[in-house]
């Protein structure tokens, strides 16, 4: 079991994972603890190239199952390469999305079934889960504002209203399923109020 502590970001497009991140990694360095920030798609060499292939809004003929397991395969090297040995290091890695996004994205957005996403996550997350999941969560259209507003939009940010709407959901029916593990936080409130809210579901984990 490694010593470390791996806390993921998830939730519908412009729900503020990244700034949230951003802020808790300070909350942390702070208190001089030694924190890796990184994301998915993405995070090492390998899976950013993934990542370039998967958002490209050119690539309109991608198969949803084309599309799945480039999420595995950027995931599986992602994990190998850096989130398992920071966390064998001691180290608190902070991930903007993880499997929980395929779940969400494939499963609930592109309707592929949970039982066959399950046997590919342990494919490609050898069995290391976060040890808490922040699930961001508001309400599709005004994230997809949120995103709009920043200007651009890939391939994913295309898809139609009621494609992200059921992505909402299914991270909502996650977070019933693993209460322990995902955190529901409402993303509508200030960047601040969110914050301290994420601040106090962490020192859980950490000052038990
Ligand atoms: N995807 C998938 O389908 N399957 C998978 O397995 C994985 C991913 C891993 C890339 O993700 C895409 O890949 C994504 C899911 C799919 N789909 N899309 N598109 P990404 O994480 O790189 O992209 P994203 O989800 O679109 O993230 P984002 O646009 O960077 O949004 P964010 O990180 O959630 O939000 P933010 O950058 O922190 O904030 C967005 C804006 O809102 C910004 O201007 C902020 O200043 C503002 N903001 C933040 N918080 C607030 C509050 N509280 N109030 C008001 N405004 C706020």
């Amino acid at each position: 079991m490694s010593r470390g502590l791996f806390i993921s970001f998830e939730g519908v497009e412009g729900c503020g994972k990244s700034t949230q991140l951003r802020l808790l990694e300070e909350y942390l360095r702070a208190q001089g603890r030694d924190c890796v920030v990184t994301r998915e798609p993405g995070g090492v060499p390998i899976a950013e190239a993934i990542r370039e292939l998967l958002l490209n809004p050119d690539h309109e003929a991608m198969t949803p199952e084309a599309e799945l397991l480039l999420y595995a395969a950027a995931r599986a090297q992602h994990v190998g390469e850096k989130i398992v040995p920071a966390l064998e290091a001691g180290k608190v890695v902070l991930c903007d999305r993880f499997a929980d996004s395929t779940t969400a994205y494939q499963g609930g957005g592109r309707g592929f079934d949970t039982a066959r996403l399950a046997q590919l996550h342990g494919w490609a997350t050898g069995g290391r889960w976060p040890d808490r999941t922040l699930l961001l969560d508001l309400d599709a259209e005004a994230g997809l504002e949120r995103a709009r507003q920043r200007g651009r939009r890939d391939r994913i940010e295309r898809e139609d209203i009621a494609f992200h709407q059921r992505v909402r959901q299914a991270y909502l029916d996650l977070a019933v399923l693993e209460p322990e593990r995902i955190k529901v936080v409402s993303a509508s409130g200030s960047i601040e109020e969110i914050h301290q809210q994420i601040r106090g579901l962490v020192d859980e984990l950490i000052q038990p």
